[in-house]
């Protein structure tokens, strides 16, 4: 399987999926650059990361990899499997992070993309403060006396919270002050397979993993 990546990007996710998983893997670092290019664009038409090939499969959409993953191994236990109320629950989870949580943070990143008007900028930012807000705080009330966002043990899931939590700690409302968030991320970012991530993208966890 072959990943192709992006440093501290939602494609974190699944890096941190195939480090559960345990087999044999190569990620691929692109650039800003790189990801426009026609070669790339063949295998993901928006040019965006993340993308897996699998065998003959090259699959883009960061929701469907995991899934993916989860179905093409089903001993790694990183999901529930198809027919349960916690497959449910982990549909429910992935598509809320994919298509909710996530979104709410490109015009954070990129308000360019959401106004015309330079100056608008900073108010294009600050909407996306109050929707990631929003998110977050659904979120952190479903972990209320919860260990892992679906069932008792941790899955990809919470590998796809992972980045976008991160991201959050930079924020005015850091991630911090979402207690549930926080302690899943501190729980993850201990991990060898999170940490390992981190070292093979250079890059660190956004919490003390000693605190
Ligand atoms: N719908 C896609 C979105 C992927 C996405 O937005 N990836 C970001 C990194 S987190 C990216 O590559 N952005 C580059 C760009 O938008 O030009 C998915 O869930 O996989």
């Amino acid at each position: 399987m072959r990943l192709y990546s992006t440093p501290g990007t939602c494609a974190t996710a699944i890096h941190i999926a195939l480090e559960w998983i345990g087999k044999p893997y190569e990620v691929e670092h692109l650039d800003h650059v790189t990801m426009k290019s026609p070669d790339y664009v063949k295998l993901n038409p928006s040019g965006v990361v993340p993308t897996l090939v699998d065998g003959s499969l090259a699959l883009p959409e960061g929701m469907a990899i995991l899934l993916h993953l989860v179905d093409q191994n089903p001993d790694a236990n990183i999901g529930p499997t198809v027919g349960t109320a916690e497959r449910n629950d982990l549909h429910r989870w992935l598509v809320y992070i994919s298509g909710t949580l996530h979104p709410y943070f490109w015009p954070h990143f990129m308000p360019m993309r959401f106004t015309t008007e330079e100056k608008g900028y900073a108010a294009v930012q600050e909407a996306s403060h109050m929707l990631i807000d929003k998110a977050l705080t659904l979120i952190d009330q479903h972990l209320e006396g919860r260990d892992w966002m679906v069932g008792d043990s941790k899955s990809v899931a919470d590998a796809f919270l992972y980045p976008m939590a991160s991201w959050g700690y930079d924020l005015e409302k850091p991630t911090g002050e979402y207690k549930n968030i926080d302690r899943i991320i501190r729980k993850l970012a201990a991990d060898p397979a999170v940490q390992k991530v981190h070292a093979a993208q250079d890059t660190s966890a956004h919490v003390d993993v000693m605190a």
